[in-house]
């Protein structure tokens, strides 16, 4: 399959590079696209430089599949082009994660709703996906009522920018800010813009998405998201009240039947889930499963994943094996 990779020379481009080349993904050919100050640039897949080409060359190129994380801005305008010219564009921005048209897809959750049709494809936000990993088998069963959950983000959630702030501060040195106040020996409740209801964008996606991917707008979720000084993967805290009572060791079975959800959960040996033992992996970690026995059918979990693995490139490469498998693209 010919397959473009757009915002290829950006973080989470080149771990999507790394992970369809880990994955043996069928590429016959790549085209690594990013903006016009990258282009000419090499990018290496498969051990082999490729030069990186312009959005308008790729659109003429005709890939089967474009796999976008370049921003909203730059999915807006360029996904609708791909699209009209036969290929199914896989995007990682929020562009176009709530149009009621395009699918919301975690694909252990919900890719079968994937048809030749949908030619723009969104992937949820990093913090999204490892979190409805976890729910989706309990909603099942049990059916959530309601989520209350905050979340200690990575800064590579932000970008290169404030991975350089974090690494300044711990130099002592002065330079360019991603965020507001320094991020080193700090805790910001504050991922992404504020909206107008006093939650931020951040917040917001974790309520609206969720109930889109487990297709039930009764679930009630209210979030918090903090940015922490960490750069291994984010990390929830996440209470959660049933429909219907639950059975803890039962609760552990279900996860850990669930493809791609690892349980680490041994209060004898302190084992749980943290972000420097799930980076550069692609399940999601899930520990500290525990009763809530301060209100009725409650539970809490912790639950942790590498953002930039299944939180983004993974998630959207395994969409394209999806496609692939099914003959859905190209
Ligand atoms: C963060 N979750 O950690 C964000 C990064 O909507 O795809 C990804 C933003 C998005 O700040």
């Amino acid at each position: 399959m010919k397959v473009a990779v757009v915002g290829a020379t950006g973080m989470v481009g080149e771990v999507m590079l790394q992970v369809l080349a880990e994955r043996r993904f069928p590429v016959t050919e790549l085209l690594p696209v990013a903006s016009e100050r990258s282009v000419g640039k090499e990018v290496i897949f498969q051990g082999k430089p490729h030069k990186v080409i312009g959005l308008a060359d790729a659109v003429a190129a005709k890939p089967a599949i474009a796999l976008f994380s370049a921003g909203g801005a730059i999915s807006l305008e360029w996904a609708p082009k791909f699209a009209a010219a036969g290929t199914t564009v896989i995007d990682n921005s929020s562009a176009w994660r709530m149009d009621p048209d395009k699918k919301l897809v975690v694909p252990e959750i919900n890719a079968s709703q994937i048809t030749r049709e949908d030619k723009i494809i969104a992937n949820p936000n990093c913090s999204t996906i490892q979190m409805v990993m976890a729910l989706a088998p309990l909603h099942k069963k049990y059916t959530i009522n309601r989520v209350v959950v905050s979340t200690y983000q990575s800064i590579t959630g932000t970008g290169v920018k404030a991975v350089r702030q974090l690494e300044n501060e711990y130099a002592g040195q002065q330079g360019e800010m991603a965020y507001p106040y320094p991020i080193h020996r700090n805790a910001l409740p504050h991922c992404d813009v504020f909206e107008e209801n006093g939650y931020t964008k951040e917040e917001m996606k974790l309520v609206r998405e969720t109930q889109k991917i487990l297709d039930d707008n009764t679930i009630a979720v209210t979030s918090t998201a903090i940015r922490i000084p960490v750069v291994g993967g984010h990390s929830e805290s996440v209470n959660l009240q049933f429909e219907n009572d639950f059975d803890v060791n039962d609760i552990r079975k279900l996860l850990n039947e669930t493809p791609g959800v690892t349980v680490q959960d041994n209060t004898d040996t302190n084992t749980y889930p943290m972000p420097i033992y799930a980076q550069g992996k692609d399940d999601v970690f899930v520990g500290r499963i525990r009763r809530d026995h301060s209100q009725p059918n409650s539970l809490n979990l912790w639950i942790v994943a590498d953002n930039l693995r299944k939180g983004a490139a993974t998630n959207t490469v395994q969409i394209a094996e999806y496609l692939a498998a099914n003959q859905l693209a190209g």
